[in-house]
């Protein structure tokens, strides 16, 4: 599925993200960038020690919450590997979805300082942190669509959703938002 928008397109698909050969993929991290399982742990282990190596030496106070910092990426097909921390959810009132929203901002802005012309993110907080999906992915997408509108760059943004309930979720905001009639096409095509 995929929205057009001016100089760019941001499309979702099911896959994973370690495979992606994009520019900059997003790793869903800690704030301690001491790695971990999910995305985390498939992106250290394809990506080879190299990866925290780099996070080790240059931020070794870790990222905080709702921020990004960005590596290369070891033996992955990208160039570089953007550390996204989202929040863990804790019902919702803790500012979860400010902090979510940031954590998508960051990693497009760390892009788009970096000349990525394509970045891939998976679908932060929703599995060790809990982030309920069809919030988390509303968050997500609106977040993305307002930077591209924004700053018209990167040229792709990618969603690679892991599992076909994650990929619903994100295709039904897609459609929400799209259909909220603001200035863009209303009509995803693929
Ligand atoms: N490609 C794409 N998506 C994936 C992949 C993959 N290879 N593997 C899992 N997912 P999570 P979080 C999906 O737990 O909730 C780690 O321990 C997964 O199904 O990776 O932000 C870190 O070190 C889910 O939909 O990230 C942190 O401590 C989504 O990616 C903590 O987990 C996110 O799941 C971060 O938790």
């Amino acid at each position: 599925m995929q929205l057009r928008l001016e100089g760019s397109v941001l499309e979702l698909v099911q896959g994973d993200i370690t495979l992606q050969q994009v520019d900059a993929i997003v790793n869903a991290a800690n704030r301690w960038l001491a790695g971990g399982g999910g995305v985390d742990g498939a992106i250290h282990r394809r990506g080879g020690p190299a990866i925290m190596k780099e996070t080790r030496r240059r931020y070794p106070e870790g990222c905080p919450t709702g921020r990004a910092v960005i590596t290369g990426a070891g033996d992955l097909p990208s160039r570089f590997v953007i550390h996204a921390v989202g929040p863990v959810w804790k019902g919702g009132s803790k500012g979860e979805a400010a902090l979510l929203a940031s954590a998508y901002r960051c990693s497009l802005e760390a892009a788009v300082t970096h000349e990525c012309r394509g970045i891939a993110f998976p679908s932060l907080s929703t599995g060790a942190y809990r982030y309920p999906v069809i919030k988390a992915a509303r968050t997500a997408v609106s977040a993305v669509i307002e930077f591209l509108e924004e700053r018209r760059a990167p040229e792709l943004v990618r969603f690679v959703l892991f599992d076909e309930a994650t990929w619903r979720a994100y295709a039904a905001a897609l459609t929400s938002v799209t259909g909220s009639g603001k200035n863009r096409d209303p009509y995803p095509s693929g």
